[in-house]
């Protein structure tokens, strides 16, 4: 076994973060309320009753966390805006000292020779425009295209990568069909219009950037491959809708300009014709971000609700979600399988094909609680996670997948959402009562990793 995963000289090593999870500030500088903020008022809402309001007051501490970003040589940095930062209702007038901050957070980390890639939307929707409906109606996308354009205009001729949306599938499910995520909704099925809103606006953002001169466009979406609990037709044929639901009915319309059940679009209120070239826009590049696969049979069983990140699950599914057996499990209790990224590469090269554009895996991570002792965090079960995952994305690659970077999640631990601080994703450790950042050891190994990789990588 080589010291470490061989990788392509010029691949791009990052590490992603997104706003409400790190920034705090929330009350700063003319920012808006976003769905995030109120969520984390309802009780019970989050584990510990806690929010993002403080978190790991990046806002005001983003100088220190770039030099952190430099020392650890990542060639990219993954952020996101907030939109409520920018827009603090969403539409209409500019907060001009949101796209300051963004402005100073780009040049410090072009100065600290890092590439700025910028998430549009990362869940935190204004609450002005979740109270007209939010993503249950058509009229937000237009809001989401404009806002596009204004971060476009400001930021585009210094950030190298952009995704309008973080995740569509998880806003769709956790947000609004079980509504153990903002806003909260529990629609169920009615929750589907999420899905055409979603990506209707990821199509017109996309447009958006374009004009205003940006380039390399693309998005991160969570992908899982999905294992039947068993070879029995009824098992299969769960395992087959849940596919379409979580996977193809969000990267399909992208991809392919269609939904993969056909017909689907036509049962949307706010279906046009049209909206599905929009969504088709062509992208540089498609963002995987990958955790762990899941395991799916008929309903009847007592079902396993942390495949969908510990939610409830409502009753009358037609599929369920079952525990996966036989392989080590986070501190998150998700379980780890490397393979699951290779599964979920070759399975987007063979249903896209031609149509694929290169690929990046914008997130993979693990949560461990691993705190620090003497002033040294020891968490070798992240090192072997992030070793692992790219020994996997290595192999597909030098079997001719066109994967560009990996973007380890996390930078430093932060606002894991419904968990709360509990769960820690970061390379960096953060305590969040002094705000005292200190590198894991899988930061030092990720450095290292990085300078080998630029040293003795292939060329590719
Ligand atoms: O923390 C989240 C992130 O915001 C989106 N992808 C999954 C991560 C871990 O749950």
């Amino acid at each position: 076994m080589t010291e470490f995963p061989v990788l392509p000289r010029d691949f791009t090593f990052g590490v992603a973060s997104a706003a409400y999870q790190v920034e705090g500030a929330v009350n700063e500088d003319g920012r808006g309320r976003s769905v995030w903020d109120t969520f984390c008022d309802k009780p019970g809402a989050i584990a510990g009753g806690e929010s993002g309001a403080v978190a790991c007051d990046h806002y005001h501490h983003y100088r220190e966390d770039v030099a952190l970003l430099k020392v650890l040589g990542v060639d990219s940095y993954r952020f996101s805006i907030s939109w409520p930062r920018i827009l603090p209702t969403g539409a209409g007038a500019v907060n001009a000292a949101g796209l300051d901050f963004y402005d100073r957070l780009v040049d410090e980390l072009l100065d600290a020779g890092i590439e700025p890639t910028a998430t549009l939307f990362h869940w935190d929707t204004p609450q002005s425009l979740e109270d007209r409906g939010g993503w249950t109606g058509r009229e937000i996308t237009e809001h989401f295209a404009a806002y596009a354009g204004i971060v476009g205009e400001r930021l585009g001729d210094r950030v190298a990568r952009w995704m309008p949306l973080n995740e569509p599938n998880v806003v769709t499910m956790l947000g609004y069909a079980i509504g153990n995520h903002a806003p909260g909704r529990s629609l169920g099925f009615e929750a589907l219009p999420v899905v055409h809103h979603l990506l209707l606006g990821h199509g017109l953002a996309t447009q958006a950037l374009r004009a205003a001169g940006c380039r390399e466009i693309g998005i991160a979406s969570n992908h899982a491959p999905v294992w039947p609990a068993s070879p029995e037709p009824q098992d299969v044929e769960a395992a087959q809708f849940y596919d379409n639901l979580w996977n193809w009915m969000f990267a399909d319309p992208v991809l392919l300009g269609r939904y993969p059940v056909e017909g689907t679009e036509q049962g949307f209120p706010t279906y046009r014709d049209g909206d599905l070239p929009t969504i088709a826009q062509p992208l540089d590049w498609f963002g995987i971000n990958y955790y762990n696969p899941a395991r799916i049979g008929a309903p009847g069983l007592a079902p396993d609700s942390s495949q969908l990140d510990g939610a409830e699950l409502p009753p009358g599914l037609p599929f369920e979600a079952r525990r996966i057996e036989g392989y080590e499990r986070t501190d998150f209790d998700w379980p780890i399988v490397p393979d699951g990224l290779a599964q979920i590469v070759r399975t987007f090269r063979d249903r896209y094909a031609a149509q694929l554009p290169p690929l990046y895996v914008t997130e993979s991570g693990c949560s461990f609680h691993d705190d620090p002792v003497d002033g040294r965090v020891r968490d070798p079960r992240r090192i072997a996670y992030h070793d692992a995952h790219l020994r996997a994305l290595a192999d597909e690659i030098r079997d001719g997948a066109d994967v560009r970077g990996y973007f380890a999640w996390s930078a430093t631990d932060n606002f894991e959402w419904a968990a709360g601080y509990a769960e820690r994703f970061g390379l960096v450790h953060v305590d969040y009562r002094t705000q005292v950042r200190t590198p894991k050891d899988s930061y030092h190994w990720y450095r290292d990793l990085i300078a080998h990789t630029r040293a003795n990588g292939t060329q590719s």
